[in-house]
C-alpha cells in the first residue's frame, strides 16, 4: 500500500535577495550596549572625532539616555513592520560586559543591535560570520535561540570556521593610506574571518567587498561554502575606511541600483542595463553623535518588497528622491539608533521573503 502523502510545512527560512516580499525578520537589540575595549581593530573604521571617547570609555556602557533613545527608534521599527504584515523576532540580549575570550586575549562585548552583521542568510541557510573583531566574539549567542528553531524548523544552519583572533590577524601599526593610494586594511589574512553585511545579494549573483573585517580568506571560504549555485563578485570601492557594503552598494529591485556616489565612481560592469540612482548626500546634523559609522547611513535602508522601502523620518532629501524613483518610502524615526553604528539594513537580517531563487543578470 502507497503511504500517504505527508505536506512538509515550508522552511521558516528563505531569502534570496534584498527585495522579495518581506515575511519574517529580526530586529536587533540595544540593550546592553557596551563600548569596546581598545583595539587596533577598531582604529580603521571608527570616526575621526570617537577616537578619545572610545578610549576613555572602553568596557563601559553606552550613555543609559541614548541607549534608551534607540531602544524608542528599534520600538517603532517593529511596530511599522507589523503594522506592514511582517513577523518581527528578537535576539535575546546577553551581558554584555561579562569578560570571555580565547588563548590569547580577552574581551568584553559590544551589543546585539546589528543581526546583519552578524548572520547571512542565503536561501534557506543561515551562516553565522567568522568576525574580526574580538568584542565581537561572541555575538552570535543572542541569536542562538532562534537558531535552533529555525533548525528545527528545516532550515540550514552553519558558521564560518570558528577563528582564532590572534595578533597575527592585525596589522598593529595600521596607518591609514594617502589619498589615491590602495586602501590600507587592519586585518591580514591569518584566517578567514568576514562579517555578513559586507555581502549583498541579487539571487545567484552576491556582491562583496573586503574591508577592515573581512578579508579575501573569508570571501573564499564563503564562495566554496556556497558552491557553483552562486556566484560571488567581488568589488572595489573608494572608501578609506570599509566595513560593510551596505552604506556603499545597495540593489533595491531588480534593475534598480541605489550607490553612494563619492564611494562608487564605477558601477561595477554586471549591473550595466539597470537604473542606477546616486544616493543624495546625508543630512544629517553634524552635532548628532556617530559612534561608529559615516553619515551615509542614509542609504542603510530595508526594502519590504519591489516598492517599499523604510527611510529615516527627517531625511527629506532621500525620501523626495525615493519617491522619484516610483517607490514607497514608509517612515521611521531612526536617528537615535544611528548613533551606534547603523540604520535599517544594519538593524535587521531578513529570515524570509516570498520568492525563489533567480538570476538577475
Ligand atoms: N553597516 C554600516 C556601514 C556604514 C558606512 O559604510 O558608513
Amino acid at each position: 500500500m502507497t503511504p500517504p502523502l505527508v505536506e512538509k510545512p515550508p522552511c521558516p527560512v528563505n531569502s534570496f535577495n534584498e527585495w522579495d516580499p518581506l515575511e519574517e525578520v529580526i530586529v536587533g537589540v540595544v540593550d546592553g550596549a557596551t563600548v569596546p575595549p581598545s583595539h587596533i581593530a577598531l582604529k580603521a573604521t571608527l570616526p575621526d572625532d570617537q577616537h578619545d571617547f572610545f578610549r576613555k570609555n572602553a568596557g563601559k556602557p553606552f550613555p543609559p539616555e541614548q541607549i534608551a533613545a534607540a531602544k524608542k527608534d528599534l520600538e517603532e521599527l517593529v511596530r511599522l513592520l507589523e503594522a506592514e504584515g511582517v513577523k518581527v523576532r528578537r535576539p535575546e540580549p546577553i551581558d554584555q560586559l561579562k569578560p570571555f575570550g580565547a588563548p590569547g586575549w580577552t574581551s568584553t562585548g559590544l551589543y546585539a543591535a546589528m543581526p546583519r552583521d552578524v548572520l547571512l542568510v542565503i536561501g534557506n541557510e543561515i551562516i553565522e560570520s567568522p568576525m574580526a573583531w574580538r568584542s565581537r566574539y561572541m555575538e552570535t549567542s543572542p541569536y542562538r535561540p532562534l537558531l535552533k528553531e529555525y533548525f528545527r524548523g528545516g532550515a540550514k544552519w552553519s558558521a564560518g570556521p570558528k577563528p582564532e583572533l590572534r595578533d597575527g590577524l592585525y596589522v598593529y601599526d595600521w596607518m591609514e593610506g594617502k589619498p589615491g593610494e590602495p586602501t590600507r586594511y587592519v586585518i591580514t589574512e591569518f584566517e578567514p574571518t568576514f562579517d555578513a553585511a559586507d555581502f549583498i545579494r541579487c539571487g545567484r549573483d552576491i556582491f562583496a567587498q573586503k574591508s577592515n573585517v573581512t578579508n579575501d580568506f573569508g570571501i573564499e571560504w564563503l564562495r566554496r561554502h556556497l558552491g557553483d549555485t552562486y556566484r560571488i563578485h567581488v568589488c572595489e570601492f573608494d572608501d578609506p575606511h570599509p566595513m560593510h557594503i551596505d552604506a556603499t552598494l545597495v540593489p533595491l529591485a531588480p534593475g534598480k541600483l541605489l550607490i553612494n556616489p563619492d564611494r562608487v565612481p564605477k558601477v561595477p560592469e554586471l549591473f550595466k542595463g539597470w537604473d542606477v540612482f546616486k544616493a543624495p548626500r546625508p543630512i544629517m546634523p553634524a552635532e548628532h553623535t556617530l559612534y561608529m559609522t559615516s553619515k551615509w547611513i542614509n542609504m542603510n535602508v530595508i526594502m519590504l518588497d519591489e516598492q517599499r522601502v523604510v527611510v529615516e523620518k527627517s531625511d527629506e532629501p532621500m525620501i523626495s528622491c525615493f519617491k522619484k524613483w516610483g517607490f514607497k518610502p514608509l517612515l521611521c524615526n531612526f536617528r537615535n539608533f544611528n548613533s551606534f553604528g547603523g540604520s535599517f539594513h544594519c538593524a535587521t537580517a531578513d529570515v524570509r521573503r516570498r520568492g525563489t531563487l533567480q538570476s538577475y543578470f
